[in-house]
């Protein structure tokens, strides 16, 4: 159903003049307003029809009846009905699109996708659209991560060149058929986040803006128990490539020799990412503890190449954010496009593949291939479930020799047995926090309080509900 060059998509008219407004429009977030009065591409290669709306320019658009389905090519030439008769659209004057969009029908259900031409990645010019087809293909592959786990939504409602809003909660106007899952703060806030478990949940927040998915390591019928611990890989600044995949070859033997089986990925970023599935029998803590256990155990084998510390100015080489581990962080997931210049996609990887991989060859245009040939090295991801028994081992003996908690990230309240959380160079006073304790978000008054802009120090963003980017940087 997808429109490829002059094939035909099953498209559904709109609500005509003054019509209602769809889900995703009342979702929609600040800055979609200024979309309002784009036109629509008159090359006829849009696909998607014109929901007609005086909005002041000035364009002859088709309209298109109430109700009508049609059969529309992309390109515009041919449209018939469901009943093969050519409708021709007549022209309208004074009216300009709200948006052109189109209706793809994917398991059962109709997603709206609108302005499907709007261009994302500027430089190969791959549009909302291509995004959209690139999650279809690669669907199965995409749901084994992100399957029944809450998802936070990073939207880039105008493409990746500007800042993405991170949405954790969906918006109150959202189809009967979509499926969530509500994750609880520390606070006992709660957040009723997407669960994708299906194309049509994927699409359905591609539509939104959402470019790469960013579910929670736990999975909805149990939120308290993650069944993934996440080894993230971040160089720090000047450390090469190469310096992150030798540390991720680390990282393997490590968990093999506690019993684990990690599969790696790139992160689409600067990184790579290295997914355990553990039956889901620990909580967060004890998982967090595991992966900084396993940190700490890597840079102790590794020490120039890799570090565990937490404060960047103690940093050097390859640090592995045991703290992604922590409750409420998150991560692109396997198979998500990156919002990078390229549209590179967080790539698993088989193991004998990391030592040469690079990751400006795994992008949008090109890992649905590799999945049709090589295929998925992390489909069997599940059936390999292990035990944290081995790590927590070694966290035990960590502790015995006076290695006890790492630092927790900002917003994340003070746990027992962690460390004074100051910047060792900075280790005097603190700044005041104004974020609510016990909320991993950023403090400041709630959406759409007037601050005037002299808010001022730490926690001084606006509670968004969304975190700061730095939260969820890779
Ligand atoms: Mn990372």
């Amino acid at each position: 159903m997808f429109g490829h060059d002059g094939e035909a998509v099953h498209v559904s008219a709109p609500a005509v003049p003054g019509g209602d407004q769809r889900s995703d429009d009342a979702a929609a977030a600040p800055g979609d307003e200024k979309r309002a009065g784009i036109p629509i591409d008159e090359s006829g290669e849009h696909l998607g029809i014109v929901r007609s709306r005086a909005v002041g320019a000035s364009r002859d658009l088709p309209q298109v009846q109430d109700g009508a389905e049609l059969l529309l090519s992309r390109r515009s030439d041919v449209e018939l009905s469901r009943r093969g008769q050519l409708l021709v659209p007549r022209l309208r004057s004074q009216r300009v699109a709200k948006g052109n969009f189109t209706m793809l029908e994917l398991d059962g259900h109709e997603v709206r996708l609108s302005n499907p031409d709007k261009v994302y990645f500027p430089k190969p010019g791959w549009t909302k659209l291509d995004i959209a087809r690139y999650y279809v293909d690669v669907t199965e592959a995409a749901l084994v991560h992100v399957r029944e786990r809450p998802t936070v939504m990073k939207r880039f409602v105008n493409g990746i060149m500007e800042d993405p809003i991170w949405q954790k909660r969906v918006p109150q106007k959202v189809p009967g058929w979509l499926q969530t899952g509500t994750v609880a703060f520390p606070s006992g806030r709660t957040a009723e986040e997407l669960v994708a478990n299906d194309a049509a949940h994927l699409v359905w927040a591609v539509n939104l803006g959402v470019i790469d998915f960013n579910p929670w390591p736990a999975r909805r019928g149990d939120l308290d128990h993650p069944d993934e611990l996440r080894v993230d890989l971040d160089p720090t600044p000047g450390i090469k490539w190469d310096a992150v995949r030798r540390t991720a070859m680390v990282v393997r033997d490590v968990l093999t020799e506690h019993g684990l089986r990690g599969y790696p990925k790139t992160s689409g970023s600067k990184g790579i990412h290295v997914n355990v599935r553990v039956e889901p029998s620990w909580d967060f803590l004890e998982v967090r503890r595991a992966a900084l256990a396993l940190a700490r155990e890597v840079e102790r084998r590794v020490p120039k190449l890799a570090t565990a510390e937490w404060w960047k100015e103690k940093r050097h080489g390859v640090f592995v954010d045991y703290n992604q581990n922590a409750r409420d962080r998150t991560v692109a997931s396997c198979y998500s496009v990156r919002p990078t210049p390229d549209a590179r996609v967080s790539c698993a990887l088989d193991w004998d593949e990391v030592p040469d991989v690079e990751p400006e060859d795994l992008r949008l245009d090109t890992v649905r291939d590799r999945l049709a040939t090589v295929g998925d090295p992390a489909a069997d991801i599940d059936e390999h479930a292990g035990s944290l028994e081995g790590l927590l081992d070694l966290a035990r003996r960590d502790e015995e020799e006076g290695l006890g908690d790492a630092p927790w990230p900002p917003h994340f309240p003070k746990q027992k047995g962690e460390p004074k959380r100051v910047q060792p160079s900075r280790d005097r006073d603190r700044p005041t926090h104004r974020g609510r304790a016990g909320d991993p978000q950023p403090g400041g008054p709630p959406p759409g309080t007037r601050t005037g802009g002299l808010q001022r120090g730490f926690g001084s963003k606006p509670r968004t509900g969304q975190g700061y980017e730095d939260e969820f940087e890779d």
